[in-house]
């Protein structure tokens, strides 16, 4: 099936007023340019003080903007909490849910994580639910098993929620490392996710490859028969490198 492609960048905790109204504006005017924007989505998910910044900078444009995480609560006594509601104010499109960091830094379990897919949803907004393994349960062999332990309570939210989902596939042992896995590493990932989806009627939910993706390895991992984008960490704060990738979602 073809399934539209998605070029998402999250930005992490990278980032200044300055630096991010060029890095914005050059995306912006890089992607007007390209021929690809028929083909392929394309999105920043930057830091919560910058959200207003990114929707002055690309509204009117073909790239959409969101956030890195939400509330799983709608509003009330949550210190430091920001809800869909609000993300939904500055015209958020994305969030996204359960980045390895927020599991292992925030003790996201995947409970947790299936609801603030559910909040999301509830925001109007397009949860990107990251699910990926570590080092030692890639080493172990067990992998597989994780990944289902991981999407098992957002599978459960049901097809209508799951359609309406992007799930991201990032290995954790990849992340920033400088360490991709190989096509066939994702491709047998991507394929039992695809394999869950087409189960609970979801076929065509697009599934990002995470970790370590740059303009050289993304053409390989794009090709790849359930790779269906990417989400882009450190060669998303490149505008030129950024583009290339999109060029080759
Ligand atoms: C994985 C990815 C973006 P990077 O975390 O979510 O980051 O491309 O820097 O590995």
């Amino acid at each position: 099936q073809n399934i539209r492609r998605l070029v998402l960048g999250n930005w992490k905790m990278h980032g200044e007023l300055a630096a991010n109204a060029q890095l914005l504006s050059a995306i912006r005017s890089g992607w007007n340019q390209s021929s690809n924007a028929a083909a392929c989505d394309v999105g920043v998910c930057v830091p919560f003080p910058y959200l207003s910044q990114a929707e002055s900078a690309l509204h009117g444009s073909d790239i959409a903007w969101g956030a890195q995480d939400i509330s799983r609560f709608d509003k009330g006594a949550y210190t430091g909490e920001v809800s869909g509601t609000m993300l939904a104010d500055f015209g958020c499109r994305y969030v996204l849910v359960g980045h390895s960091e927020r599991r292992s830094m925030h003790a996201e379990s995947s409970d947790v994580v299936a609801d603030k897919a559910k909040a999301a949803l509830a925001a109007g907004l397009t949860p990107v639910v990251c699910i990926g393994e570590s080092l030692e349960e890639r080493e172990s062999g067990r992998f597989l098993d994780v990944i289902h332990a991981q999407l098992a309570p957002v599978l459960a939210l049901g097809s209508e929620a799951v359609s309406r989902m992007v799930l991201a596939y990032e290995p954790v042992w990849a992340i920033g490392t400088g360490k991709t896995a190989s096509p066939e590493q994702a491709q047998e990932v991507h394929a039992a996710i695809r394999a869950a989806l087409v189960a609970v009627k979801c076929p065509g939910v697009r599934i990002l490859y995470g970790g370590s993706v740059k303009a050289a390895n993304a053409a390989t991992l794009f090709a790849q028969a359930d790779i269906d984008g990417g989400l882009i960490g450190g060669a998303a704060l490149v505008a030129d490198e950024f583009l290339r990738i999109a060029e080759a979602g």
